[in-house]
Order: structure tokens, then C-alpha cells, then sequence
């Protein structure tokens, strides 16, 4: 069947590793119980699944989380010798698996084992009283894993060996449903000079192919200090962003994330909500830093021309930070936290789409500075 997707012809009969979407952002942190919590009640996700000594798994506390398509699974070591506890002493908080699901496991495993992937978990069926999902994982960038997961004859919450599990906590009647509804993409960054490299990877192990925008070495050595290339799925349902240091006039971000997060790994998620201003106004309210835009952002005549008549007036973003970038498409709005954990390392995007297919390329300076100035904050020059 073809279909378009952006502005490109899929056809999923000939893609050498079909993929269905996103499975789960799976993350090792520090304390699983407490990082359940602080999701539920800031970033209003729902608890839906649980994995712990309770339910016969003595090596890990796991809770799975959910916000319309999104899926994150928080895993903390309990039993001191788990390797979780490794990951986490290496990396601190972070995402060790980018779970994506496929309509045929071994099909996937296949073509990435020709492809010379590293296969880390041949394909194999977990089962319990709901069914069966089909499991294998691929080794991608650092550390991080990408899980092919074919749950189509599974009923369950999550996978075998997780229990369905509610929140306890008590929502109020005035608040939001949701803060976020989907992922949009998720960025890696890569060491120095190995970006095409992954971009390599993902095009002949994956199928992917690459996106238009890309940050080249003449934006890079002239403010960002990062090259990015894009590669998305053959339907474009999955996209990654991967960054790679630039040498610049300061020293990288990406410097700064490989030297605390001490691999390559994923910099940032971007999440997809469909009213920005309550998203932000939200979270604001509950404690959530953003980078900060300077008013002149906003009173750039060249910027104003540019992005033309957006859905709400200009003074709405500029009271809350929000960029805007617009392409032949369209345009979006985004805005970016401040690194969410110890080290400064992962951080979350928000999203609104409004036809634009790009990640905001036009907000680069703008955005690349503000990160320059957390940067000086923390003291890299
Ligand atoms: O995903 C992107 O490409 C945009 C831009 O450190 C971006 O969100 C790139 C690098 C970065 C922050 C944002
Ligand atoms: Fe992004």
C-alpha cells in the first residue's frame, strides 16, 4: 500500500524493516518510586503497569507510565548487584531503550543482523495468562538499545511480567487531562566526527531515510556548536534527530552531555501537545524550568515577517518563552526545559505542529544561545 508521508511516497511493502511506531521510552534512574510520582503529578502521566519485588521481580522497581500515545517505563535498582544500578552510576538518569513496534520481529532481526547491527536479544515470545509478545533488542548509539517489540497478540498492560497497576493519587477536578498526547522525535547525541556514521546506520539497518534539515558546518562553526542530521522511518512515524559536537567559538552542548552522561545517548525528547500555552502555563505552575527567550526574540522585524500570523498573538509566546519557527508547510511552536535530572544531560521539548514537518531550524540561534547561557550558568565557557 502507498501512502504519502510528508512529502515522499511510502510504500511499506518495499521497506526493509517496517516499523508500526514508537513501543516505549524505557529509562534507568535513580529512584523509580519517586520518578513515578514526580511524572504523574507534573507531567500528569497516568500509572498503568508495575514490575517490582512484589510481583516476583527482586531486581528492579518498574513503572509504566502512559500519556495518550506516549509510553515511559522507569526502572530503579532494588537488588544492589543489578546492572541497572551500573547504568545508572555511569550515566545518572537517562534513556536506556527506545522500544519501537514492529509487525514482524524476526523479519527486522534479520535484515539488521545482515546489515551487520549487533543483535542483543535474539527473537524470542514472553507469555503469561493475557498472550504473547514477540521481543528482540538492537544495539544503537552508547549505551542505548532499540527493542522491536510485536505485541499484537497481547492483551496485557505492558509485557509479561508486569501487573496492571493504578495511580493512588487523587486528581483534581480542574486539571488538565494531559499535558502531552504523543512523541514526536527523540535526538542522540554522538561523539565528534561520528555522526554520519549513525546516520549510516540507521539508513541501512533500519531502512530510515534522511529528513531535509540538517545543521551543516557553515551554521554550526557560526553560533550552534553541533552538526544534526535527521533520519526517519519509511512512514515517517519515528524520527531521530543525531547531533554531534562542532568545534566552535565555546565549547560544545554536546561536549558538555558526552563528558556528564559519559557515552553517546538521548539528549532530548520532544512531545507532541496540542495546546502549548496550557502545557506551559501547566508545568510552570508545578515547578518546571524552561530556557528562557530574550524579548528580542519577539521584536526581530526579520523573525516577525518570517512567522507571520500564528493562532494566537505574538504577546502570548513571548510571556511564556515559546518559539516559533515556520516552513512551506507550515509552522510550529516549541519550547524547551531545562535539563530534568542531576547532570545536565536529558531534557524534554514541547511541541505543537501546525503543518510544519521540521524540528525548528529557523529558532536555532535563538534556542543554541539560551543553551549557552544554562551552559556559563554551570560553569562551561
Ligand atoms: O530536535 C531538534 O533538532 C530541535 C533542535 O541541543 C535542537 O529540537 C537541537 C539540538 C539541541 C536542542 C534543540
Ligand atoms: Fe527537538
Amino acid at each position: 500500500m502507498r501512502q504519502l508521508v510528508g512529502l515522499v511516497e511510502y510504500d511499506a511493502a518495499r521497506d526493509p524493516f517496517p516499523l508500526t511506531g514508537w513501543d516505549a521510552v524505557v529509562w534507568s534512574v535513580g529512584n523509580a518510586t519517586q520518578a513515578a510520582l514526580f511524572h504523574q503529578l507534573v507531567f500528569g502521566m497516568e500509572l498503568v503497569a508495575y514490575s517490582g519485588p512484589e510481583t516476583g521481580n527482586r531486581d528492579h522497581h518498574a513503572y509504566v507510565l502512559r500519556s495518550g500515545a506516549v509510553r515511559f517505563v522507569l526502572k530503579g535498582g532494588v537488588d544492589p548487584a543489578s546492572p541497572l544500578l551500573d547504568h545508572h552510576r555511569a550515566h545518572g538518569d537517562g534513556v536506556v531503550d527506545i522500544a519501537l513496534e514492529v509487525p514482524d520481529v524476526d523479519r527486522c532481526v534479520a535484515h539488521a543482523r545482515a546489515q551487520g547491527a549487533t543483535v542483543l536479544e535474539e527473537p524470542h515470545d514472553l507469555t503469561d495468562e493475557h498472550g504473547t509478545v514477540r521481543l528482540a533488542a538492537i544495539a544503537a548509539y552508547g549505551e542505548t538499545r532499540h527493542s522491536l517489540v510485536d505485541r499484537s497478540r497481547y492483551s496485557g498492560p505492558y509485557l509479561p511480567g508486569y501487573v496492571s497497576r493504578a495511580s493512588t493519587r487523587v486528581r483534581a477536578a480542574d486539571e488538565p487531562r494531559r499535558i502531552f498526547q504523543a512523541l514526536d522525535h527523540v535526538v542522540g547525541n554522538v561523539e565528534l566526527g561520528r555522526m554520519d556514521e549513525w546516520v549510516d546506520f540507521y539508513r541501512r539497518v533500519m531502512g530510515f531515510t534522511n529528513m531535509a534539515e540538517f545543521v551543516g558546518e557553515d551554521i554550526a562553526t557560526e553560533y550552534s556548536a553541533l552538526m544534526s542530521k535527521v533520519v526517519a522511518s519509511g512512514n515517517h512515524r519515528v524520527k531521530f534527530p543525531l547531533n554531534e559536537p562542532a568545534v566552535g567559538r565555546k565549547r560544545s552542548q554536546i561536549d558538555e552531555y558526552l563528558d556528564f552522561y559519559t557515552s553517546p545517548g538521548v539528549q532530548h525528547l520532544a512531545l507532541a501537545t496540542s495546546d502549548i500555552i496550557a502545557t506551559v502555563d501547566t508545568l510552570r505552575q508545578r515547578g518546571i524550568e524552561f530556557l528562557a527567550t530574550p524579548d528580542s526574540y519577539y521584536s526581530d522585524p526579520e523573525l516577525r515577517a518570517r512567522i507571520g500570523e500564528v493562532r494566537v498573538p505574538i504577546e502570548e509566546l513571548r510571556s511564556r518563552g515559546i518559539l516559533v519557527d515556520r516552513d512551506e508547510d507550515g509552522y510550529l511552536l516549541q519550547i524547551f526545559t531545562k535539563p530534568l535530572g542531576d547532570r545536565p544531560t536529558v531534557f524534554f521539548e514541547f511541541i505543537e505542529r501546525h503543518g510544519s514537518l521540521g524540528f525548528g531550524i529557523g529558532n536555532f540561534k535563538a534556542l543554541f544561545e539560551a543553551i549557552e547561557r544554562e551552559q556559563a550558568k554551570r560553569g562551561n565557557f
